[in-house]
């Protein structure tokens, strides 16, 4: 096909007009014409097995670049805008991007349907089609505030397909209709499907904020991601929506399986259902009931269900691992009830053990442990991470690997190249291609031929130089977009994910403080630091708002002082997402992974990272240990408290709470307390909330939960030790050209193929 030709057929049906006199927004609107007319012409992989991956988050990031390159005319296309006056990152400007998630969980299904299209693997993703994501972030007065982000134009990735199921809530049936968005698979002519439901009459934007009447029922379904789950209301509606989610999937898994001509008494032979994390768990049930429906004896159907969910596991933080009180789904789906008996009473009599039960708590307040039950029903579990599973077996879930030893299994996570490497940093892919040739794009273990090139100085200074210009490139976007005017010549420090209290957001602000006291002190630093944050909140977690405050607080201080600013700066970028993933990491120097070690189960920002250069300053901690084993300790910086000893630490603390962990202790030692207590100085607190600030630092000295002043003196010596090792110019780019050839492993191509091999067994 000749792709400007039919650009320019396209752009004159649509708007009569030749492709030089369109704007960008129509061309991305002839773009995603012509993307979908493509993805139409391909088939379905063909397999025996069919996956069906099921997650209440998609983060798939806009599509355009990502499809044009899965469909093998990114390089004409490019060329087709440049001969008119165009470019194709001005074009993709115009497209939003869609906000179907929230950090990690989301982004690695993304990635992961992106590597099941490109292994020619037969395998959908089952989701839902929320209007107004998450949400999108304000940062006013200090603070963030949270508005609706509506994503969905009257013309979008989306395609209606006609398919609809009824869905059978407590209070009556309700309609759920199928949209798809295909995904091309890369180097294949295959494309598979992203099938997210809607409700009929989705309700419109909220006024103002995002609050709503969360007891307005079906219509505000499909409204918003993690609706605000800190009163009954919302944690009922999560349950009417991972409901809606998987009792239509199911329904679509079996009128697929009878549309191939298969008896469901087959099932487990032709489906397999991947239950990404709890949201989705209720899906065991629901399957059991309608194969019940379809002839079925409990015993089959059990039989089946069992041989064709596999669930991942993505955390060990107890409040993520879902319980829903039994009442709620006595409202949400009574006819689960008894089927969610029926299965917990199988489990309690094959393994007594209370701790393993499915129901639990005194009659009247049963909860049902949705965990629990994907254990003892799925036919894999799998950790996202070597420690992470190892903890999983050896303390969070250790009672389950007793009984099940041989259903556990790892899956070290991934990420796709193609989006993380190759469109995000096109000038560094090229000089891969120029080292290597290009046979990486296809195979990134081969990106290990790089470390032939160690010694190359003009390798290493093309690098160098590469990341100066991706450096420069976000100096620009930032300009544009928050009016801040960065110097590229500083060290970028980038610590960009989910707020959170164990990824430790607030120990990076410690060691902010900690520079800026020095500057103030008169002890200059070695070189001028730029720290830049991105993260959103949820919107009741009291506390990561308090450290939003707080690094917002700290950034106009140092922006508003002339001493300081010269060498340390603070930015925190607005409504951080998958765009500015995109431009922040191909511009890193110094990557931000520093959890409380055992508490982040994998990570997979800190490989994106990696593969564009940057250098790694961690805690050995999820991913971050394999990442430490492939480059080498001289190619990481790593420090604080090991995962043993701080599990260790919390169940002392569970055995005596005054023993364990005790953040006064280290309060008080003279290199941390200043840095504390610079939380209730007025030269801080007149900027902002003196409250939020105080309740912080009460929480930080008194609590510490997720032990940030454990490690921060550890911290603060590993940062300076980086920082000082930057301005080695030669000796930084041979880390930088290590981390970089060493990223192959982490290819979610390869944790595919592993899924695959070990779960899926699709072909
Ligand atoms: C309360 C329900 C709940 C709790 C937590 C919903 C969602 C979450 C997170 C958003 C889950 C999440 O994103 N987990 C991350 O999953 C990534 C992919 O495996 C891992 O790399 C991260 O370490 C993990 O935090």
């Amino acid at each position: 096909m000749d792709v400007k030709q039919r650009m320019q057929e396209i752009a004159q049906a649509k708007y009569g007009q030749e492709l030089s006199q369109c704007g960008d927004g129509q061309l991305y609107h002839v773009l995603l014409q012509l993307s979908q007319e493509l993805c139409q012409g391909r088939r379905a992989p063909a397999g025996e097995r069919k996956l069906y991956y099921f997650s209440a988050e998609f983060l798939i990031g806009k599509l355009l670049s990502n499809d044009l390159l899965a469909l093998g005319i990114y390089d004409q296309v490019s060329q087709a805008l440049a001969e008119c006056g165009h470019s194709l990152s001005a074009v993709e400007e115009a497209e939003p991007e869609p906000s179907l998630g929230n950090g990690g969980l989301g982004r690695l299904a993304a990635c992961f349907l992106d590597s099941i299209a490109a292994l020619g693997l037969p395998g959908d993703g089952v989701g839902l089609n929320y209007h107004y994501g998450l949400f999108q972030q304000e940062l006013r007065d200090n603070k963030q505030t949270e508005r609706p982000n509506p994503w969905i134009e009257d013309e979008s990735w989306l395609i209606p397909t006609g398919i609809e199921f009824e869905v059978p809530f407590g209070f009556g049936p309700v309609k759920a209709k199928l949209f798809d968005i295909a995904v091309p698979g890369a180097h294949t002519d295959v494309a598979n499907r992203l099938h997210l439901f809607d409700v009929e009459h989705p309700a419109p934007a909220p006024e103002g904020g995002i609050d709503f009447d969360k007891t307005d029922l079906p219509d505000r379904l499909t409204s918003f991601l993690y609706p605000d789950d800190s009163d009954e209301a919302g944690r009922l509606l999560r349950v009417y929506q991972q409901y809606f989610m998987v009792s239509a999937g199911a329904q679509l898994v079996l009128k697929e399986l009878d549309e191939r001509g298969h008896d469901p008494r087959s099932l487990s032979a032709h489906a397999a259902i991947q239950i990404n994390d709890t949201h989705p768990s209720m899906v065991i049930p629901e399957l059991v009931r309608l194969l019940l429906q379809r002839g079925l004896t409990m015993d089959e159907a059990v039989e089946q269900v069992s041989h064709t969910c596999a669930y991942t596991n993505h955390t060990i933080l107890a409040e993520a691992l879902e319980k829903w009180p039994i009442s709620f789904i006595e409202k949400v789906a009574p006819q689960l009830v008894p089927i969610l008996k029926e299965l917990d009473a199988r489990a309690k009599a094959a393994h007594p053990d209370s701790a393993v039960a499915i129901i639990q708590g005194k009659p009247g307040q049963e909860v049902v442990h949705m965990a629990h039950m994907d254990i003892h029903y799925g036919y894999s579990v799998n950790g996202v991470a070597a420690l992470h599973t190892e903890i999983l077996k050896g303390s969070e879930l250790k009672p389950f690997y007793d009984i099940y030893p041989g259903k556990f299994n790892n899956k070290t996570n991934g990420v796709t190249l193609r989006r993380w490497l190759e469109v995000c940093n096109p000038k560094l892919a090229a000089l891969l291609d120029q080292c290597l040739g290009t046979q990486w794009r296809t195979d990134p273990t081969q990106l290990n031929g790089l470390m032939d090139l160690y010694n190359d100085a003009a390798v290493l200074e093309r690098m160098q130089a590469i990341k100066a210009e991706n450096k420069r490139g976000l100096a620009d976007a930032l300009r544009r977009e928050q009016g801040v005017e960065l110097d590229p010549e500083s060290v970028f420090d980038i610590q960009v994910k989910r707020l959170h209290e164990y990824k430790r957001q607030q120990m990076n602000a410690l060691y902010v403080i900690r520079k800026y006291l020095d500057i103030k002190a008169g002890k200059i630093p070695e070189r001028p630091v730029t720290v830049i944050f991105g993260a959103k909140a949820a919107p009741a977690y009291v506390m990561a708002k308090h450290i939003i405050h707080l690094i917002l607080c700290l950034r106009q201080l140092i922006e508003d002082d002339p001493q300081v600013r010269p060498w340390l700066r603070v930015v925190m970028v607005e409504n951080y997402n998958v765009t500015w993933a995109e431009k922040l990491i191909p511009a890193c120097d110094i990557s931000e992974q520093i959890s409380l070690a055992s508490k982040e189960a994998s990570g997979t920002g800190n490989m994106k990272f990696m593969a564009n250069g940057a250098v790694t300053l961690g805690t050995r901690d999820g991913a971050n240990v394999e990442i430490a084993d492939l480059v080498g300790p001289d190619n990481i910086y790593t420090f604080g408290a090991s995962s043993n000893w701080i599990i260790e630490l919390y169940d002392q603390k569970a055995r005596d709470p005054k023993m364990g962990y005790q953040s006064e202790l280290y309060y008080r030692r003279p290199a941390v307390k200043p840095l504390v207590d610079f939380l209730l100085d007025p030269v801080l607190t007149r900027l902002g909330d003196a409250e939020a600030l105080k309740a912080l630092w009460t929480d930080i000295t008194g609590k510490d939960w997720f032990m940030s002043l454990l490690d921060v003196e550890s911290y603060i010596a590993a940062r300076d030790r980086a920082i000082h090792d930057y301005g080695d110019k030669p000796f930084w780019a041979r880390k930088m050209l290590v981390n970089t050839a060493r990223c192959g492993f982490f290819s979610s191509d390869r944790t595919i193929a592993e899924y695959d091999r070990d779960i899926w067994h699709l072909k």
